[in-house]
C-alpha cells in the first residue's frame, strides 16, 4: 500500500507542476506564399487557435504554403530561448481541420533549436492527407507513430526534452498514450555551441490554386507545459555607469546579454533610470556572464553571475567612453570619426552622434579630451 500512496502523491505533484504556460508568441506568416490569404490566431491560454483561409495563391511564385507559429514566451513578445541543461514538456490537445484535406494541411509541436548558423526546426506533425503522426527536422531524432490521424480527429501531442545521465540531450514524443523511446539528437557537439530550445506548435496550409475555399484551422487546447517559466525566474539589478556623459542617460539603449559558458542564451535592450539602474526580469537559475554594451561605450562583462532563488542585485557595471565606431576599442579609427565630425551639431552634414561623446549637442574639444583619455583601451570580450 505504501508505494500506491506514494505513487499518488507523485502524480498529484507532477500534475499540479505542468500549468498553461505564462504567455506564448504567435508568429504570423513564417512562411508566406499565398500574401492574400485571410489568417486568423486565437490567444486565450491554454488555449491557442491558428487559422487560414483562402489559400489560392497570390499569383507569385513561390506558391507552395503558409505556415504560422507560436512558441512559449514570458513576455508574449519573444519565444523563450530555454537554456538546453533545462528538462521541460509541452503538451496539448490538437485538433487540426483541412478543407478540403488535400492538398496537406499539417500541425503539431514545433522547436527551434540554436546553431552555429542560427538555428534548426523540429516539425512533429498529423496532417490531414497522408495521415501520419511524425516527427522530424535535423539535429531532432525522425520517429513515426503507428497511429492514423484524420481531419477532425483531436490527438493529445507531448514533447519532452532534458539531458540523460549519458551527458546526451535527447527527446520524448508523446502521442495520445503512446510515447517514442528516449531518443539522442544527432550532433550533439553542434548544439552545444548555442546552447537554446524553443518549443512551440504550429499550422502550415499548402496552397490550393484556384481554390479560394482551400483553408485550415488548427485548435491547440489545453496547453500545458511544465519547463522554466514555472520554476520560478528571477530578476537581475544593478548599476550601469556610462562614463563622461552629461545627456540623458534614460534614452541611452544598452545591450546586455547572458551568456551560459560563454554562449548567449539571452540578449535584451535596456534602459536604464536617471541614476543608472537597471533590470533584467525573468531570468531562469544558472550561472551567467553578464555582457553591458552602449553605442560609444567600450563593453563591460559581469562574470559568474549565480541566480539561484531570488532576486540577485548589485550586478554593476562602469563603462568606458570614446568607441565612436562601435568596435570596442578606441583607437585612432575613432580618432578619425571624431575628426570627421568635429564641430557638428544635429542635422549638420558632418554630424555623427556617436562622436558627441560627452552628449552636450556638439562635437567639441570635450569630446576630444575624452577620447584621448581613453585613447588605448579595449573592452572586454
Ligand atoms: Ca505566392
Ligand atoms: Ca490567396
Ligand atoms: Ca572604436
Ligand atoms: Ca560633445
Amino acid at each position: 500500500m505504501k508505494w500506491l500512496v506514494s505513487l499518488a502523491v507523485l502524480l498529484a505533484t507532477v500534475s499540479a507542476w505542468a500549468q498553461s504556460p505564462r504567455d506564448v508568441v504567435i508568429l504570423d506568416r513564417v512562411f508566406n506564399d499565398d500574401s492574400d490569404s485571410i489568417s486568423n490566431h486565437v490567444k486565450n491560454l491554454p488555449t491557442v487557435i491558428l487559422s487560414d483561409t483562402k489559400l489560392d495563391g497570390d499569383g507569385r511564385a513561390p506558391e507552395f504554403a503558409n505556415r504560422h507559429i507560436w512558441f512559449v514566451s514570458a513576455d508574449g513578445q519573444n519565444p523563450l530561448q530555454i537554456p538546453l541543461d533545462e528538462e521541460w514538456k509541452l503538451e496539448f490537445d490538437l485538433v487540426l481541420t483541412g478543407t478540403p484535406i488535400t492538398p496537406r494541411k499539417e500541425a503539431g509541436g514545433f522547436a527551434r533549436i540554436g546553431m552555429p548558423w542560427g538555428y534548426s526546426e523540429l516539425q512533429f506533425m498529423v496532417n490531414t492527407d497522408a495521415n501520419e503522426v511524425v516527427a522530424f527536422g535535423y539535429p531532432f531524432p525522425f520517429y513515426k507513430f503507428n497511429l492514423a490521424y484524420y481531419s477532425g480527429d483531436t490527438i493529445r501531442l507531448g514533447i519532452r526534452f532534458f539531458k540523460d545521465t549519458d551527458g546526451r540531450y535527447k527527446v520524448v514524443y508523446m502521442a495520445n498514450e503512446l510515447s517514442s523511446p528516449a531518443l539522442a539528437l544527432a550532433d550533439q557537439h553542434i548544439i552545444v555551441q548555442r546552447k537554446w530550445i524553443t518549443p512551440g506548435g504550429y499550422l502550415q496550409v499548402n496552397i490550393q490554386a484556384g481554390n479560394p475555399n482551400n483553408g485550415g484551422t488548427a485548435v491547440f487546447n489545453n496547453i500545458r507545459w511544465n519547463g522554466a517559466l514555472l520554476r520560478h525566474a528571477f530578476a537581475i539589478r544593478g548599476n550601469i555607469e556610462l562614463r563622461d556623459y552629461s545627456g540623458d542617460v534614460t534614452q541611452v539603449p544598452i545591450r546586455a546579454e547572458l551568456r551560459l559558458d560563454g554562449m548567449p542564451v539571452r540578449t535584451e535592450t535596456l534602459f536604464t533610470d536617471s541614476a543608472g539602474n537597471y533590470v533584467i526580469p525573468e531570468v531562469v537559475p544558472g550561472t551567467y556572464d553578464v555582457a553591458f554594451k552602449a553605442s560609444h561605450w567600450l563593453r563591460a562583462v559581469v562574470p559568474n553571475v549565480t541566480v539561484v532563488d531570488a532576486d540577485v542585485t548589485g550586478v554593476d557595471a562602469s563603462l568606458t567612453n570614446g568607441d565612436i565606431d562601435g568596435d570596442n576599442e578606441v583607437s585612432l579609427l575613432d580618432f578619425g570619426a571624431l575628426v570627421a565630425a568635429f564641430g557638428s551639431t544635429p542635422g549638420g552634414d558632418n554630424w555623427n552622434p556617436n562622436a558627441d561623446l560627452d552628449g552636450d549637442g556638439d562635437v567639441s574639444l570635450l569630446d576630444f579630451g575624452i577620447l584621448v583619455q581613453n585613447f588605448g583601451a579595449v573592452g572586454d570580450e
